[in-house]
C-alpha cells in the first residue's frame, strides 16, 4: 500500500516519502531507526527541541510532534505486518507440497522366522498357564554350572565348549540358570517357560551357530510325574504342528535331570512313513527332558520328598529348520532380505 502524504509536520511528507520506496523488512528497520531511534531518531531530536520553545508555543508544536509519531508508528507496522505476510507467503509457495507427485515406495516389513516361530512357541505355552521368564546372558560360573549339578571337571562342561568371559564369567550356554534363579525367589508352584539366546563355543555350518535360541521350560509342584511331562509337550506339538502329532520318549543322560529323556515327534513329514528327514525312522529328535534332579531341587531350598518337576530344552532354531523346511542354520542370521521376505 502506498501512503499519501499528509499535512501533519514537515517530517510527515518525508516519511511517507521514505516510507513509499522501501522494499524489505530491513529497509523498513532501518527506517524505523531513522525517525523513531531513541538517540539519533529524526522525531526524537524534535522532540528534544521542544524544551527550546516558549511556555506557549511548546503545547501546539507537542501536540504536533507527538500525533506524527503516532501516525509514523501506526505506519510503520502496518507495513511490517504487510511484509511478513509477503514473506509468509512466499515461503509457503517455496515449501508447498505437490500432491501430484508420486510417493516413495515402502517395501513391507516381515517378522523374522526365528521371531516368529519363538512367539508361536511362547503363546501354546502361555495357554497352557505357562510364565515367560527372562534372565541374563552374561552368567556365573555357579549359574550355568554348578546350581544346575555340573561340578567342575563334570565332562558336560567340557561338551558344551563355553565362551568364557573370565575365569567365573560365561556367555550362558541354557537359559537354566534363569529357572535356577526362579526357584531361588520363589515357592512352589513354579510353571515358566524361559525363551532366550545361548551360546556355544561351536564352529559355525549348517546345524550350528555360536549364538542359537532355546526355549526350556520348568513345572514343579506336589506329585508331578514323568507322564505330566510328556502329555504337556504332547500337547503343545499337536498345536505347533499338527493334531496328529505323537510323541515318545527315549531314555538318556543330562546331569540336570534324573530320569532324562529324549523326545520324538512323529515324522511331521512322512507322518512316520518313512522319508529322508527322519531318515527312514518315522521320528524326529526334537528335545531334552527329564525330571529335575533333586541335588538341584534341594540346593534351591525345595523338599524333593514334597516336590518334584519336571524339565526340558529345546533349539527354537531348530524347530524353525523343521518348520519351514529349511536345510540350512546360516540363512536366518545372513539377513539376506530374499531369503527374510518369504516369511
Ligand atoms: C533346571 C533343571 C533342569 C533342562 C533340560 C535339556 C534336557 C536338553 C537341549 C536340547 C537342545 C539344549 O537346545 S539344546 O541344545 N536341552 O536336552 N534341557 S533337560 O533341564 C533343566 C533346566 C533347569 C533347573
Amino acid at each position: 500500500m502506498k501512503t499519501a502524504p499528509d499535512r501533519v509536520h514537515p517530517l510527515w511528507d518525508e516519511f511517507c516519502r521514505h516510507l513509499n520506496s522501501v522494499s524489505s523488512l530491513v529497509e523498513l528497520s532501518d527506517l524505523k531507526d531513522k525517525y523513531l531511534g531513541r538517540k539519533r531518531g529524526l522525531i526524537s531530536l524534535e522532540l528534544r527541541k521542544l524544551g527550546a520553545l516558549s511556555p506557549q508555543e511548546r503545547p501546539a508544536a507537542g501536540h504536533e510532534l507527538n500525533e506524527l509519531k503516532k501516525r509514523v508508528e501506526k505506519l510503520l507496522s502496518q507495513r511490517t505486518g504487510e511484509f511478513k505476510e509477503k514473506e509468509r507467503l512466499r515461503k509457503l509457495e517455496m515449501e508447498g507440497i505437490d500432491v501430484t507427485l508420486p510417493g516413495y515406495a515402502f517395501a513391507p516389513s516381515a517378522i523374522h522366522p526365528l521371531r516368529r516361530v519363538w512367539k508361536e512357541m511362547e503363546e501354546i505355552f502361555v495357554r497352557m498357564g505357562f510364565a515367560v521368564v527372562s534372565g541374563p546372558e552374561v552368567e556365573s560360573d555357579y549359574y550355568n554350572f554348578e546350581a544346575l549339578n555340573i561340578p567342575k571337571g563334570h565332562p558336560a562342561r567340557d561338551d558344551q565348549d563355553t565362551l568364557y568371559l573370565s575365569e567365573n564369567l560365561v556367555l550362558r550356554t541354557h537359559t537354566s540358570p534363569v529357572q535356577i534363579r526362579t526357584m531361588e525367589n520363589q515357592k512352589p508352584p513354579i510353571r515358566i517357560i524361559v525363551p532366550g539366546r545361548v551360546y556355544r563355543r561351536d564352529a559355525v555350518d549348517a546345524t550350528h551357530t555360536p549364538m542359537f535360541h532355546q526355549i526350556e521350560g520348568l513345572l514343579v509342584d506336589e506329585g508331578i510325574s514323568l507322564a505330566d511331562l510328556k502329555g504337556t509337550l504332547e500337547v503343545f506339538f499337536k498345536v505347533l504342528f499338527s493334531p496328529d502329532t505323537r510323541v515318545r520318549l527315549r531314555p538318556s543322560y543330562f546331569p540336570f535331570v534324573e530320569p532324562g529323556a529324549e523326545l520324538d515327534i512323529s515324522c511331521i513329514f512322512c507322518a512316520g512313513g518313512g522319508c529322508r528327514v527322519c531318515k527312514k525312522s518315522g521320528w524326529i529328535e526334537i528335545l531334552g527332558a527329564g525330571m529335575v534332579h533333586p541335588r538341584i531341587l534341594e540346593r534351591v531350598g525345595y523338599d524333593p520328598e514334597k516336590y518334584t518337576g519336571f524339565a526340558w530344552g529345546m533349539g527354537i532354531d531348530r524347530i524353525a529348520l523343521l518348520k519351514y523346511q529349511v536345510n540350512d542354520l546360516r540363512l536366518f542370521f545372513e539377513n539376506d532380505v530374499r531369503f527374510l521376505r518369504q516369511f
